[in-house]
């Protein structure tokens, strides 16, 4: 298989989400350019540069929302060389780099994120994060004795890969319906979601529902916690981008809708909670409030704005 082929069958698995998670796709994604990087053949430095970019930009375009991919791929694809064999090892020690910190950030958050579990609490949380996963695993193995309600999460059902999980840590857990929140809430002592973005202000993006879930959260007073690694938060916000929220098939959500004459199915991937109905954000820097979103820009992701202001 040709490296360009390669990265377009990464790609491809990133927007069919068999590779999901905002996390998991920027890892994949930084793998994928460190792959192409080494193997790539190219007749001039130019060349070599100009075909890195294309593989960036193919990954990049997979999935609209996530900022952990362009995060990512500016972190893997900032290098400075004087010839190819000197770019290639520096993209490979960047994806290398970034890959080992997003672990150790999902890791940190989780012992972090964990000091607010008591023992005896019943956590909800929305989908499937490996972040807000750190923080029920690290309670459980911290010895605290703990429940966990994971949402279906529909379209495409990632909370059965949630209760897969924690089934196989050994945690109590049951699935419930999406349209159950309410039902269950007064029974939760905490919320935990991941993030896809988190903006400037620190409004959260992240899986259709959540914004719900953080609605019912707060009329029932039931602390909302978000887990997410600094590379989720949007360095464009700053500069007044808005978040592209990606609408996906129709058929995710009906499989067949040709029968329906004036139906159309309309399939957001993401929405938008407010800040206000946020309690704490649990970065691997620490626990902040959502109004300390744009300190963890400026001073972790900083260097992306220079460069795009500029
Ligand atoms: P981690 C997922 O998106 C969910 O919205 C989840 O909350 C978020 O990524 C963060 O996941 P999707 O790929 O990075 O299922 O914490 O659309 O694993």
């Amino acid at each position: 298989m040709k490296p360009i082929d390669r990265v377009t069958e990464t790609a491809g698995k990133i927007s069919s989400m068999e590779i999901r998670g905002a996390g998991r796709i920027a890892t994949a994604a930084a793998a994928s350019l460190k792959e192409y990087a080494l193997a790539v053949q190219a007749e001039s430095f130019e060349d070599f540069n100009q075909k890195t970019a294309v593989a960036a930009d193919l990954l990049l375009k997979t999935r609209p929302t996530a900022v952990s991919l362009s995060n990512a791929i500016r972190m893997v694809m900032k290098y400075k060389a004087d010839d190819i064999d000197g770019a290639r090892q520096a993209i490979a020690a960047n994806a290398d780099r970034f890959i080992e910190n997003s672990q150790k950030a999902v890791e940190k958050i989780g012992q972090i994120g964990s000091k607010r579990i008591r023992d005896g609490d019943t956590v909800l949380t929305h989908c499937n994060s490996n972040a807000a996963i750190s923080v029920i695993s690290a309670a459980h193995k911290s010895g605290k004795n703990i429940k966990v309600i994971a949402t279906e999460s529909r379209p495409r059902f990632q909370g059965i890969t949630t209760i897969g999980m924690l089934d196989k840590m050994g945690i109590e857990t049951e699935l419930i319906v999406d349209s159950a929140v309410r039902s269950v809430m007064n029974d939760v002592d905490l919320v935990v979601v991941g993030a896809d973005v988190i903006t400037a202000n620190g409004t959260l993006v992240n899986k259709i529902g959540t914004a719900q879930i953080a609605l019912c959260a707060r009329e029932a007073r039931t602390s909302f916690m978000v887990a997410a690694e600094t590379y989720k938060f949007s360095p464009e916000t700053i500069l007044g981008e808005l978040v592209t929220i990606e609408e996906r098939e129709a058929t995710e959500v009906l499989a067949d809708i040709s029968r329906y004459k004036h139906v159309r199915v309309r399939n957001p991937a993401f929405d938008v909670t407010p800040h206000q109905y946020i309690d704490l954000i649990c970065t691997e820097a620490g626990a902040i409030s959502p109004e300390m979103s744009y300190l963890i820009i400026r001073e972790r992701l900083g260097w992306e704005m220079k460069e795009d202001s500029g």
